[in-house]
């Protein structure tokens, strides 16, 4: 498998240009995951501030507190992104920097902040994509039962409403949420994320109230800003069966219509899988009337945030699931320091799965990247597998985009090393290392060979 994907990834021929000419090139990071300075210039706590404070959380008590202080580092950071050429910068705004306690108090000094930030960008000659809100919560909204809580729509629509009035002249790409999904099921079902909270209740609440924040917060930025081109973006994984049985094939399908369906389908009117997630049907207790409606929402593109396949068996112990995921390092295929498979087809199949979907005008691949054991030596960090993952993936989309399928861009995850939620700073994803001791930034091989392809 390995071996498979390195000889076709070597004599890979693709270029930038292969995409055309309109086709959108990036990166991508978020505030959480890189900016540090958690309580500096009257910035409230977020729930991952407090989540990576409690025991055993955060692999090696890790936490977010400094992580690759973009907060200072902001200049330099987007002066690397300039010298490697990429034109698109997705980046995401930290809520608790902006209003503190989730509601009420507007802190000038955090709206300053991202002001320098994005004039930073323009100055350089970088757009900039700003995703409202990437899992960071303000704690004080978490205390009042955070995406639980009903009233969560006023205080996102108020915190959306600022952030565009404030940046309507300066910002045109906007992302309402990204991946509701590990919201509800890695936060609020499993617990191994923020908030920390367990059970079909807690889910099934957050999950219906992250999908209605996601089409009012759509609606609500379009009523300040008419011109302004929306999306939001979803993870996604190509979902196969761990064998033909008929057990496995349902296993697999209840698999993705919680993993690649459940959010997107309300949005297009769809309503949420209940025929093939029977457990999903007591999301209706949340329900108001006109929610229906509510949920629906014309974006302007869809981000597909794709990054291995998971394959899926039957299994009576797992609740209202039935189904589980068989590790890449279980089924000894070649994968990344996450344990994922890497499979590039799952890029390929996501685009074409989401292309079937009618009423999404634009796909854009808003994450792709990988995690390996980078190793700096004599100053430079010869990542060759994250090229080698990159190219492959690249090619996949190439044959989407040659199929007449309607993806538009590609942005890498990620800038630079960065804060990998419960792994923290072991799983390094960036085309910029990190030295975390002293924040000192080295390109990688990697980050040189994408500007490379960029400029051909
Ligand atoms: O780092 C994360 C990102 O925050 C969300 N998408 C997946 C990435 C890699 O795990």
């Amino acid at each position: 498998m390995y071996k498979e994907i390195v000889s076709a990834s070597e004599q890979s021929k693709i270029k930038s240009s292969d995409f055309g000419s309109d086709f959108y090139w990036g990166i991508s990071a978020s505030a959480l995951q890189t900016e540090g300075a958690h309580n500096i210039e009257g910035k409230g706590f977020s729930i991952w501030d407090e989540f990576a404070s409690k025991r055993n959380k955060i692999l090696n008590k890790d936490t977010p507190s400094v992580a690759a202080d973009f907060y200072s580092k902001y200049e330099e950071d987007i002066s690397i992104i300039k010298a490697l050429n990429i034109p698109n910068f997705r980046l995401s705004f930290a809520w608790s920097r902006i209003i503190p306690n989730g509601t009420g108090v507007i802190n000038r000094r955090g709206l300053n902040y991202y002001h320098k930030v994005i004039d930073a960008c323009i100055a350089n000659g970088i757009e900039p994509w700003v995703t409202l809100y990437n899992w960071d919560l303000p704690l004080e909204l978490e205390v009042k039962g955070g995406w639980t809580n009903r009233a969560i729509i006023n205080w996102f629509v108020e915190y959306v409403e600022l952030c565009v009035r404030e940046f309507k002249g300066k910002v045109k790409y906007w992302m309402v949420i990204n991946e509701p999904m590990a919201i509800a099921g890695a936060g609020h079902f499993l617990g191994i994320h923020a908030p920390g909270k367990k059970g079909k209740s807690n889910f099934l609440s957050a999950m219906h109230h992250v999908a209605l924040c996601q089409s009012i917060g759509l609606r609500t930025i379009k009523s300040i800003q008419p011109d302004a081109i929306v999306g939001t973006t979803f993870s996604c994984s190509y979902i196969t069966p761990y064998s033909n049985s008929d057990r496995d094939r349902r296993a697999a399908n209840r698999i993705d219509a919680l993993l690649n369906r459940a959010f997107i389908e309300p949005a297009l009117g769809m309503g949420y899988p209940i025929d093939s997630l029977p457990f999903l049907s007591d999301i209706k207790k949340y329900f108001q009337p006109g929610d229906e409606d509510l949920l629906k929402a014309n974006f302007d593109f869809v981000g597909i945030q794709n990054y291995t396949r998971e394959v899926v068996k039957a299994s009576f112990y797992i609740p209202y699931l039935f189904a589980k995921f068989v590790p890449a390092d279980k089924r000894k295929v070649y994968h990344t320091l996450m344990d994922w498979e890497v499979y590039p087809e799952s890029i390929y199949e996501m685009i074409k799965k989401f292309a079937q979907y009618e009423g999404i005008p634009k796909l854009i691949i808003t994450e792709n990247g990988a995690s390996f054991p980078d190793e700096m030596i004599d100053g430079e960090v010869n990542d060759r597998d994250r090229k080698r993952f990159i190219q492959s993936y690249l090619e996949q989309v190439l044959k989407a985009k040659n199929e007449g399928l309607n993806i538009h861009g590609y942005f890498v995850w990620s800038l630079t090393d960065n804060f990998e939620w419960t792994e923290g700073y072991r799983q390094r994803y960036g085309l910029v290392y990190i030295d975390f001791y002293t924040q000192k930034r080295t390109i990688k091989n990697s980050g040189y060979w994408y500007r490379d392809f960029l400029s051909k």
